[in-house]
C-alpha cells in the first residue's frame, strides 16, 4: 500500500502517478498517450484523480489501457486526510434548488426539463451540455427552424383510434423518435447513460449509444433487455484497428445500426464550455497548469475528442462495408450533393443534423435542408425508399415538431438534449415521463391533424413556404400580444 505522502511525490511528467478509484498508477509514460492529452493528467499528478476520471471515461479506461506493471496498488487509507470540502454558496444554493424541484408531475412538457436541468445542474454540466458553437445562431435556428412550418390539419376523419408508433431501420418503436446520441452523461446523473437505456426497454424507444458516453459500452448493454434494440453512434478513431473492433464487437453484442458521425472532424468552439476552464478550476491546479504550459481554452469535449480522425472521406466507407453487415448511416448530412453521395455509396440513410448546432455555426437547420434533400432523393428511385432512411435531428422538443419533418418526409426524428435534461433533472423516471408527454402530444396533435397513422401524416399536411426564408415575416398580433397569459415553465417549491 502507498501512502498519499509518497504518491504526492510523483507529481511532474518525470515521474507522474494518478489515484483512481483508490488505486494508485503510473501514467508517466501514458502521458502522451492520453487521447485527452497529457496536460489534464498532470492537472492531478501526485493525486487522486477520481472525481474528474469518473464522467468522462468508462469505469475500465484506465485498467485497459494501461499495462499491468504500472498498477503500483492501492492507497493507505490511513493516510488519505479527508478533505472538507468547502461548499461554496452557488453549490449550497444548488443543493437546496434540488431538493426543492418541481415534482415529476408538474413537468408538462420538454422545455420543463430543460428549466430543472438549467439551475440543478453543476455550472461545469450545464456548461458543456447546452453549449453551442461561436454565436450560438445555429443551435436557435434548430428551433425557430419548426416554427416556420405551419399545419394544414384536415377535418372529419374518425380519428377515435391514432397509432404514432413506426419502424426505425427494420426495428419497431413505439415513437417515430429515437434518443440521439450525447456524450457524457454522468456529469448530470451518476447512472449517466443507462437511465435512458432503462426507460427505453419499459416504453420500446430505440437508443444510439454515443462512443464517448460515460458507462461503457457493455454496461449499457448489459443494462438493456434481451431484445432491445439498440444503435450505436461511431467517431472513428485515427488508429483504424480500434474503431474496427469497436465496431464488430458492438456488432456481435446486438446492436442494430452504425450512425457515424461526419459533421466533426474537429470539434467546434463551445464558448460556454470554454469559459468553464477560466471558472472551475481550483488555485493548486492552475500552479500545476502553468507549470506544464496547459491550454486554457479548451472545453470538455475538446480535451477529449483528439483521437477524431479528420482524414475520414467517402473513401473510407467501403470499408465500413467491409467490416460490418449492420446497416450504415450517415449523420450529420447537410446538403443534396452530400446525400447523393451517400445514397450512391449504398448506405442506409443519413440524418440531416448539424450537431446540435456544436460544430459549424450559422449551419441551416436539418429541417430545412430536408426539403431540398427530399426532391432530390425522389428523383433516385422509389420514396419512401425502403432501403434509404432520412433521420432529422436538432431542436425538436414536441410531438408537433415531429410531424412537421415527417411531413416533409423525414423517416423518423432524433431527440438529444431533449432526453439529456429529462435524466439530468429526474434519472430514470424522467425519461419515462418525456416518453410519456411526447405520446400524449403524438395522440392529440394526431387527432386534430386529421391522421390516424404516421402514412397519412403527409406533406399536404403542412405548409413550408416560409420555411426557407430567413425572414421573421410574421406580423406582431399586438393586441393579442398584450392580453395573452405567456406560458409558464415549472416552477420551484420555495427557492
Ligand atoms: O458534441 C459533442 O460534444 C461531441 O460530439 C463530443 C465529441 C468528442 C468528445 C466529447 C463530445
Amino acid at each position: 500500500m502507498l501512502s498519499t505522502q509518497t504518491i504526492a511525490e510523483h507529481a511532474s511528467r518525470n515521474s507522474c502517478w494518478i489515484i483512481v478509484h483508490g488505486k494508485v498508477y503510473d501514467v508517466t509514460e501514458f502521458l502522451d498517450e492520453h487521447p485527452g492529452g497529457s496536460k489534464i493528467i498532470l492537472k492531478y499528478a501526485g493525486r487522486d484523480a477520481t472525481e474528474a476520471y469518473e464522467p468522462i471515461h468508462p469505469p475500465n479506461a484506465i485498467i485497459d489501457h494501461l499495462s499491468i506493471e504500472k498498477h503500483l496498488g492501492d492507497v493507505d487509507p490511513s493516510t488519505v486526510t479527508k478533505v472538507v470540502k468547502v461548499v461554496s454558496e452557488a453549490e449550497r444554493q444548488r443543493q437546496v434548488l434540488i431538493a426543492n424541484r418541481p415534482p415529476l408531475d408538474e413537468i408538462l412538457n420538454l422545455h420543463d426539463f430543460e428549466a430543472v436541468a438549467k439551475v440543478t445542474l453543476s455550472e461545469k454540466a450545464w456548461a458543456y451540455y447546452s453549449s453551442a458553437s461561436d454565436d450560438e445562431i445555429t443551435i436557435r435556428e434548430n428551433r425557430a427552424a419548426y416554427q416556420r412550418v405551419w399545419f394544414r390539419p384536415r377535418i372529419l376523419r374518425d380519428v377515435t383510434v391514432v397509432d404514432w408508433s413506426t419502424t426505425i431501420l427494420g426495428q419497431r418503436s413505439s415513437l417515430p423518435v429515437y434518443i440521439s446520441a450525447t456524450a457524457l452523461g454522468k456529469l448530470g446523473h451518476p447512472d449517466g447513460e443507462l437511465n435512458l437505456t432503462r426507460a427505453a426497454a419499459k416504453h420500446g424507444v430505440i437508443q444510439m449509444i454515443p462512443t464517448l458516453a460515460s458507462c461503457s459500452f457493455d454496461e449499457i448493454v448489459d443494462a438493456a433487455q434481451p431484445n432491445q434494440p439498440l444503435f450505436l453512434q461511431l467517431y472513428v478513431n485515427r488508429e483504424r484497428s480500434i474503431t474496427q473492433r469497436y465496431v464488430q464487437h458492438a456488432e456481435k453484442r446486438g446492436v442494430k445500426a452504425l450512425f457515424i458521425t461526419v459533421d466533426a472532424p474537429q470539434l467546434g468552439r463551445r464558448e460556454k464550455d470554454m469559459r468553464m476552464k477560466f471558472v472551475g478550476d481550483d488555485a493548486g491546479a492552475k500552479v500545476q497548469e502553468n507549470m506544464s504550459g496547459v491550454k486554457k481554452d479548451e472545453g470538455v469535449a475538446r480535451a477529449i475528442s483528439s483521437f477524431i480522425d479528420p482524414s475520414l472521406s467517402w473513401k473510407d466507407i467501403p470499408w465500413f462495408q467491409s467490416i460490418t453487415k449492420m446497416p450504415i448511416i450517415l449523420k450529420g448530412v447537410s446538403t443534396p450533393e452530400d446525400a447523393i453521395l451517400a445514397f450512391e455509396a449504398g448506405v442506409q440513410g443519413i440524418v440531416l443534423s448539424n450537431h446540435g448546432g456544436r460544430q459549424l455555426d450559422t449551419s441551416r437547420s436539418g429541417l430545412e435542408n430536408l426539403i431540398d434533400i427530399v426532391a432530390v432523393l425522389k428523383t433516385r428511385g422509389p420514396w419512401p425508399n425502403p432501403n434509404f432512411s432520412v433521420f432529422v435531428d436538432g431542436g425538436v422538443r414536441r410531438a408537433s415538431d415531429v410531424l412537421k419533418a415527417l411531413a416533409l418526409g423525414a423517416t423518423a426524428v432524433g431527440i438529444g438534449r431533449g432526453f439529456l435534461y429529462a435524466f439530468c433533472s429526474y434519472g430514470e423516471a424522467g425519461v419515462e415521463k418525456a416518453f410519456q408527454i411526447l405520446g400524449d402530444e403524438f395522440e392529440m396533435n394526431m387527432r386534430l391533424l386529421g391522421a390516424r397513422n404516421l402514412q397519412e401524416v403527409v406533406p399536404d399536411m403542412v405548409d413550408a413556404s416560409a420555411l426557407q426564408a430567413h425572414v421573421g415575416a410574421t406580423p406582431r398580433d399586438n393586441l393579442f400580444d398584450s392580453t395573452y397569459q405567456p406560458l409558464r415553465l415549472a416552477e420551484f417549491r420555495s427557492a
